[in-house]
C-alpha cells in the first residue's frame, strides 16, 4: 500500500505533490475545489489495493457474492465515511490543519450523491456499509443517475424543485469502464424459427439498442480490506445502432434514460420511462453477472451456488425474465433447467402494502417495449397456472396470477421467481402473510420470512455524532464500533448521574450545532433549551405530517385563547419532499411553512413555540438534525409504514420516540420497554376493523372535540392565509374524501401522548434516563445485524478470509 496516509508528514507531502500533479498548481494556489478533489483521488488510489485484493480474494476463495439490485443508491456524502473506514481520518484532519485547512471544508465540497427518494435508498447505502464492514463480498447494481433527486427550495411557502447537479464536480469516487459495456436492446420484432433439429430460435432486431457502460465505485469496510463494489450504468450511443437521420432523437432516448432519480417514494405512476431504467440496468446487470461468473467457473449450472441476487423492491424484477432469456437465448439452457437456476439465484425485498406503489405495467407496453421478455413473462404465467392448478389450488390463481386485467404484476412475477419474500420489519412481514400476498404465503409457506430493517451506526453515530460517540467510547469502550450489540453496555450507566448529565451536555451541543446552522441558513433563531421536537422523512398522507401541525395549530390556538396555558418552549423541526405531482403532500407543506411563518413572528407565541421548515431533506441534512433530536415523530396510521429506519437513526441518537405501534417502532418499544417511548393511537387491528365496517365517521370526531374543530376551521377562516380555498385539498381530502389515514380519529391521543413527553421532559433525569437507554437499545437496529441475517439465512453468504490480516 503507498504510505501517503502513515503519518502526517508524509500526508502533506503527497498532498501538495497530488495537487501539483493534477492541477499543474502550487498548493497555495489551488481553489478550493481542487484541493477537494485532489485529496478524494488520493483516497481512491490507496484503497485500490484493497479493491484488486478483494476481487482476488472472490477468485481465489471462489466466493459466493452477492449483487444487490436496487434503482435507488442513497449515498451522502463519503469522504469523511472513507477516510474513517480507512482509519486515517485524524492523520489527514492534523495534516490540513498545519496546511491552514479545516478538513470540515473540504469535506462540505462534496456534493452530496443524491441518488435516491428516501428509505429505500438509504437502506442500500447501509447495506453497502455493512456488508464491506462484515467482510461479506456483495456488490450493488444501479443506475448512474446525472442530476440527483431534485433540490427542493422553499419559495412563498411552497415547494419549488430545483435540479440537483451532483456531478459538477465530476464523481472523484467513480472509475470508467468503457471495455466492460454492454449492449441494451428495447422494442422491434423478434423473428422466432425452429432449426433442422426442431429447436427453438429465436432473433431480435430491436428497434433501440444502447451502451449500457460502468462507472465503479469502491466500497470501504470499515478496518477492514473488503473493499467492494458500487456499479453505476450509464447510457452511451451505441455507434452501429443509429437509425439513419434520426441521430437527435436517438440521442435524447439515450440520455433520458440516465438523466433522473424518479422522484416517487412509496407510489408509483406507471411510466414507460422507468420501465425503460429499469430493464436497462437489470439487462447491463445480468450480463455482467453472467461474464464474470463464466470468467471463474465452466458452467453456469452452478450460479445459484456462487451468485446471489436482491431485489430491493420490484423495480429490478426484471432480472428473473432476463435472466430466463439469457440461459436460454444465449447458453441453451432448458426451461426447466434455467428456472430452477433462477429461483435458486433470486431472492426478493418487498417493502410497501401500499397499493398505489405496487407496480404494475401495462401487457402492452410491455409486450412492445420488450418483446422477447414478454414472451417469457407469459411462459412463466402459464406454467404457474399449471402448478397451481396441478396442486389443486385453481381457485387461488386469479389471485396470485401474474397477467390479468391487462397489466403485468411485478411483485407477484417476484414471489413466483424467486425462493425467498421478506418484509422489512415483522409487523410489515406478518401483513404480507396475512393480508397483501396471503394467499402466495398459503401457496409458498417456506418462501416468507422477515429481516428487519437496519442502519448503519457508523455513520448514523460515530460520524456523524462525535459527540456522544466521544462519550460512548470513554463510558463503554469502543468494542461497539466493531460489535454494535456492546451498546447494551450502557445499560450500567443509565442511573449514573454523571453519564447523565455528561449525555445532556453532548445532546445540548448538538442543539447548538443545528440551532447555528439555523439560524445561518433560514434566518430563525431558536431556543436550544426548548425541547426539539423532530419529523424528517418523505411527505406523505399516510406519515401524518398533517397530525403533527395540526397539533401544532392546536397549541397556538389555544395559547393565544387562553394566556393562562403555556406549553415548555418546544421547537417542531419538519423536514420533507413532496413527489413533484403529488398535489395533496404539496399543500401540506404549504401549511406547515405558513404556520411557521405565523407562529414565528407571533410575539406573543414565540418563546413558546416555534417551526422550522428545514428545506431539502437529503443525507447531509438527516446528519445535521437527527442527533439534535429530543423527540422522534414516527406517527404513521398504523399498518401503513412497512418499517421506517429514521426511527432507528433517531433512536441511537438518543431521542425518545412517540409513534404509533407500525412498521418498526414495534420492534423499538420491544427493545426498550412501553416505559421508554411513547405510544399512542389505533393499531392496525382497530384501524382494519374501523375500515372493514366502514365505521369511521370523521363528522363525529368533528363534532364531538372542539379542539379538532378549531383546527379544521382555521384551515377555512383567514388564521393563516387570507385565501379561505388555500387549503382546500386538505379540506377536502379529511372531511369529504373521509380521511383515509385517521388523522381525526388519532387526534386526541397524540394531544394527550404529547402532553406526557412535556412532563416527561420536565422531569431531566427521568428524561435522560429514557435516552440512554434508547442509546443502549439501539444496537440491534445496526444494519450489521440485519446483513448477517440476510447472509445466513437468504443468500448463503461467507466472510472473505484475508490471512487474518484484519482485526476482528
Ligand atoms: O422503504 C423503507 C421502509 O423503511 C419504509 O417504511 C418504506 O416506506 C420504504 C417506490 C418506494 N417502500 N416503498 C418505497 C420507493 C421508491 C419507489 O419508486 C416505492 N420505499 C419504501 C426501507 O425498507
Amino acid at each position: 500500500m503507498n504510505d501517503y496516509f502513515s503519518s502526517k508528514e508524509n500526508f502533506k507531502r503527497a498532498y501538495k505533490d497530488e495537487i501539483s500533479h493534477s492541477f499543474g498548481r502550487n498548493f497555495e494556489e489551488a481553489h478550493p475545489e481542487e484541493k477537494y478533489v485532489a485529496l478524494g483521488k488520493m483516497i481512491t488510489d490507496y484503497v485500490n489495493e484493497n479493491w484488486r485484493e478483494t476481487k482476488n480474494a472472490v477468485k481465489e476463495q471462489r466466493a459466493k457474492q452477492l449483487y444487490y439490485f436496487s434503482m435507488e443508491f442513497l449515498l451522502g456524502r463519503l469522504m469523511t465515511n472513507n477516510l474513517m473506514n480507512l482509519g486515517v481520518y485524524d492523520v489527514v484532519r492534523d495534516g490540513l490543519e498545519e496546511l491552514g485547512i479545516n478538513i470540515h471544508d473540504v469535506e462540505m465540497m462534496e456534493q452530496d450523491p443524491g441518488l435516491g427518494n428516501g428509505g429505500l435508498g438509504r437502506l442500500a447505502a447501509c447495506f453497502l456499509d455493512s456488508l464491506a464492514s462484515l467482510n461479506l463480498p456483495g456488490n450493488g447494481n444501479c443506475i448512474r443517475y446525472h442530476y440527483g433527486l431534485f433540490r427542493q427550495e422553499i419559495v412563498n411557502c411552497q415547494q419549488v424543485e430545483k435540479p440537483d447537479c451532483w456531478l459538477k464536480l465530476g464523481n472523484v469516487w467513480e472509475v470508467w469502464k468503457p471495455y466492460h459495456a454492454v449492449r441494451v436492446k428495447f422494442g422491434g420484432q423478434l423473428n422466432a424459427y425452429m432449426d433442422n433439429n426442431g429447436k427453438f430460435h429465436s432473433a431480435h432486431v430491436p428497434d433501440f439498442a444502447v451502451k449500457a457502460v460502468p462507472y465503479d465505485m469502491p466500497v470501504v469496510g470499515y478496518h477492514t480490506t473488503t473493499t467492494n463494489t458500487l456499479r453505476l450504468w450509464d447510457a452511451e450511443l451505441d455507434e452501429e445502432s443509429v437509425p439513419g437521420g434520426q441521430l437527435t432523437k436517438y440521442l435524447n432516448d439515450v440520455s433520458e434514460l440516465t438523466v433522473n432519480v424518479y422522484p416517487d417514494d412509496s407510489t408509483n405512476e406507471g411510466k414507460e420511462l422507468r420501465l425503460r431504467q429499469q430493464y436497462f440496468f437489470v439487462c447491463a446487470g445480468v450480463d455482467q453477472i453472467i461474464r464474470t461468473h463464466l470468467l471463474e467457473y465452466p458452467t453456469l449450472d452452478n450460479l445459484g451456488e456462487k451468485v446471489a441476487i436482491q431485489l430491493n423492491d420490484t423495480h429490478p424484477v426484471l432480472v428473473i425474465p432476463e435472466l430466463m432469456r439469457v440461459l436460454m437465448d444465449d447458453y441453451d439452457y432448458s426451461w426447466d433447467h434455467a428456472w430452477a437456476i433462477v429461483k435458486e439465484t433470486v431472492a426478493y425485498t418487498n417493502h410497501t402494502v401500499m397499493a398505489e406503489a405496487m407496480e404494475k405495467w401495462d401487457q402492452k407496453m410491455v409486450r412492445r417495449l420488450l418483446p422477447r421478455v414478454y414472451m417469457i413473462i407469459e411462459e412463466i404465467e402459464r406454467r404457474f397456472r399449471y402448478e397451481v392448478n396441478h396442486a389443486g389450488r385453481g381457485n387461488d390463481f386469479y389471485q396470485m396470477s401474474i397477467l390479468k386485467d391487462n397489466q403485468v404484476h411485478m411483485a407477484n412475477l417476484a414471489v413466483v421467481g424467486s425462493h425467498s419474500v421478506n418484509g422489512v420489519a415483522k409487523l410489515h412481514s406478518q401483513i404480507l402473510v396475512d393480508d397483501v400476498l396471503s394467499t402466495f404465503a398459503s401457496f409458498y409457506p417456506e418462501k416468507f420470512n422477515n429481516k428487519t430493517n437496519g442502519i448503519t451506526h457508523r455513520r448514523w453515530l460515530v460520524y456523524s455524532n462525535p459527540q456522544l460517540t466521544h462519550l460512548l467510547e470513554k463510558t463503554i469502550g469502543d468494542g461497539f464500533i466493531k460489535h454494535p450489540e456492546e451498546l447494551s453496555r450502557l445499560m450500567d450507566y443509565v442511573d449514573n448521574p454523571e453519564v447523565q448529565n455528561e449525555f445532556m451536555q453532548v445532546k445540548r451541543e448538538r442543539k447548538e450545532i443545528l440551532a447555528a446552522w439555523v439560524k445561518e441558513n433560514l434566518g430563525i433563531e431558536v431556543n436550544v433549551d426548548s425541547i426539539f421536537d423532530c419529523q424528517s422523512k418523505r411527505l406523505h398522507a399516510y406519515k401524518r405530517q398533517l397530525l403533527n401541525i395540526f397539533h401544532i395549530i392546536y397549541l397556538y390556538l389555544k395559547m393565544k385563547q387562553d394566556p393562562g396555558f403555556r406549553i415548555y418552549p418546544r421547537t417542531f423541526f419538519f423536514s420533507a419532499k413532496a413527489a413533484p405531482s403529488y398535489n395533496l403532500a404539496k399543500e401540506i407543506i404549504k401549511l406547515i411553512n405558513m404556520v411557521a411563518e405565523k407562529v414565528n413572528n407571533d410575539p406573543e407565541i414565540s418563546q413558546y413555540l416555534k417551526v422550522v421548515f428545514i428545506p431539502n431533506y437529503s443525507v447531509s441534512i438527516a446528519e445535521l438534525l437527527i442527533n439534535a433530536a429530543d423527540v422522534s415523530e414516527q406517527i404513521s396510521t398504523a399498518g401503513k409504514e412497512a418499517s421506517g429506519t429514521g426511527n432507528m437513526k433517531y433512536m441511537m441518537n438518543g431521542a425518545l420516540t412517540i409513534g404509533t405501534l407500525d412498521g418498526a417502532n414495534v420492534e423499538i418499544v420491544e427493545q426498550v420497554g412501553y416505559e421508554n417511548a411513547k405510544i399512542f393511537g389505533l393499531r392496525v387491528e382497530d384501524v382494519n376493523i374501523m375500515r372493514r365496517e366502514n365505521s369511521y365517521d370523521v363528522w363525529s370526531y368533528y363534532n364531538s372535540d372542539s379542539r379538532i374543530r378549531m383546527v379544521v376551521e382555521s384551515l377555512r377562516n383567514g388564521t393563516f392565509s387570507s385565501n379561505p380555498n388555500e387549503f382546500q385539498l386538505i379540506y377536502n381530502d379529511l372531511m369529504l374524501n373521509r380521511d383515509e389515514f385517521f388523522v381525526l380519529a388519532d387526534f386526541a391521543a397524540y394531544c394527550k401522548a404529547q402532553e406526557d413527553v412535556q412532563s416527561w421532559y420536565e422531569n431531566r433525569p427521568a428524561w435522560a434516563r429514557a435516552m440512554l437507554i434508547n442509546i443502549a437499545k439501539s444496537g440491534y437496529f445496526s444494519s450489521d445485524r440485519t446483513i448477517q441475517e440476510y447472509a445466513d439465512h437468504i443468500w448463503g453468504l461467507k466472510p472473505l478470509d484475508f490471512d487474518s490480516k484484519d482485526e476482528k
